[in-house]
């Protein structure tokens, strides 16, 4: 079977949850930039991880923001219903399903805000999205197939890219959180005849991404002067991406992706932790090897890779393929902003320095 319509969707009425967070709020700049047709409801519950000014001063015309929870069933439903308006195409209307508790560290702390965003809140939305006929494109991530050995190590699996065969063997209660609302939106599908679409994405990178994450940690702790801070050795591998190549992904996926399939978004992006660092510091005018090593994650995954091809065989390939100027691009964004990251930058970093410690 094809994994691309022939004939497009034409989608002009979204519902976007978490559209309030880094990719979610990257994701409703970007359509209002490049689909002049579509609206957009954005339902967020605006935890710590959303940041108002992400919205601020959008054409009230084509964005209302509801502040609520993807668990909260009867407003769900309401807002699914309401995308529906009498006269409209069949199929006009989608759901774009980014909101998630979505960082690993987090989930070491209080896995229970895991289980009921990431999965009952998916379960929720898949309801609504069946009672109302509307196709719902669930936003995952590359960590629900586990990790893999680092390349030239020898082991097993250490030239492998994950791939839409690719098993299920999450690490963390993050990544197993993400893993059940994969499950649940196929047994929706399976079961209820929910239109869905599923895309599991690398790591993100880009403005508005909060300064608990690894790179804006590092950027905005150098435009404060201190020294960056890598957990363990260093060597794990992320498979980055530029969150407007994603974005990008996820509109192909909307246009022209088979319900009942799974996409894979990549941008052939592998580097080791170290390696960013460096390229960060050398950006910064530092020396490249000035950095720290702190105490290391639990149960930390050590290489994440993606092999593109399902999304590319939707026509996508990515913009930002010299990761070192995108890279230069975003320190660019968050010296630019200082206001927006500040408070939350002491907040998470309040967090961090109280569990880790200096290893070297
Ligand atoms: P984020 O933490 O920056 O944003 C998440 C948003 O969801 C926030 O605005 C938050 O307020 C909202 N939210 C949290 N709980 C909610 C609830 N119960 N109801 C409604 N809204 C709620 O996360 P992000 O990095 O933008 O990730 C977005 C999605 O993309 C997630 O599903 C994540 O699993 C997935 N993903 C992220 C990456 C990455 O590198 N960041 C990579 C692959 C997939
Ligand atoms: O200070 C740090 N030092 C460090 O070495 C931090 C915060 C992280 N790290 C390491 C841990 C990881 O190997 O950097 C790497 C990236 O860490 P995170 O930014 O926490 O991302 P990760 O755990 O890889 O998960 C991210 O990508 C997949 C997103 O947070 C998830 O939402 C997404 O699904």
């Amino acid at each position: 079977m094809s994994i691309a319509l022939d004939r497009p969707r034409r989608i002009t009425r979204l519902l976007v949850t978490g559209g309030a967070g880094f990719i979610g709020s990257n994701f409703v700049h970007r359509t209002l930039a490049t689909r002049p047709d579509v609206r957009i409801t954005v339902l967020d519950a605006m935890t710590y991880a959303a940041n108002p000014a992400n919205l601020a001063g959008l054409d009230a015309a084509r964005v209302e923001v509801v502040e609520g929870s993807v668990c909260d069933a009867a407003l769900v439903d309401r807002l699914v219903g309401e995308l529906k308006s009498p006269g409209e195409d069949e199929g006009a209307a989608a759901v774009v399903h980014f909101a998630a508790e979505s960082h690993n560290d987090n989930a070491l702390r209080d896995p229970l805000r895991f289980v009921r965003t990431n999965t009952e809140g998916t379960a929720v939305l898949a309801g609504a999205c069946v009672r109302h006929g509307v196709h719902l494109h669930h936003i995952s991530t590359d960590e629900v197939f586990g990790d893999l050995p680092l390349r030239g190590s020898g082991q097993p699996g250490s030239e492998d890219r994950f791939t839409v065969a690719t098993p299920y063997n999450p690490s963390s209660v993050y990544s197993a959180s993400k893993a059940s609302a994969d499950h649940l939106v196929r047994a929706f599908v399976r079961s209820h005849g929910l239109s869905a679409t599923i895309s599991n994405c690398s790591n993100n990178y880009g403005p508005r991404q909060h300064p608990e994450k690894f790179l804006p940690r590092q950027i905005t702790g150098l435009l404060d002067e201190e020294t960056p801070r890598l957990y363990g050795t260093g060597e794990n591998v992320r498979d980055w991406i530029h969150v407007d190549d994603h974005n990008d992904a996820v509109w192909a996926i909307l246009d022209r992706g088979v319900a009942g399939e799974t996409y894979l978004i990549g941008a052939d992006g592998e580097r080791s932790n170290l390696e960013c660092v460096r390229a960060l510091n050398l950006l910064f005018g530092r020396d490249a090897d000035d950095f720290v090593h702190v105490t290391d994650r639990p149960g930390h995954d050590l290489r994440y890779a993606i092999d593109p091809s399902s999304v590319a065989a939707l026509g996508w390939t990515p913009r930002y393929t010299d990761f070192a100027a995108g890279l230069a691009a975003t320190v660019d964004w968050y010296r630019d902003n200082r206001a927006w990251w500040e408070t939350s930058r002491k907040d998470a970093e309040l967090i961090y320095r109280a569990a880790e410690k200096i290893l070297d």
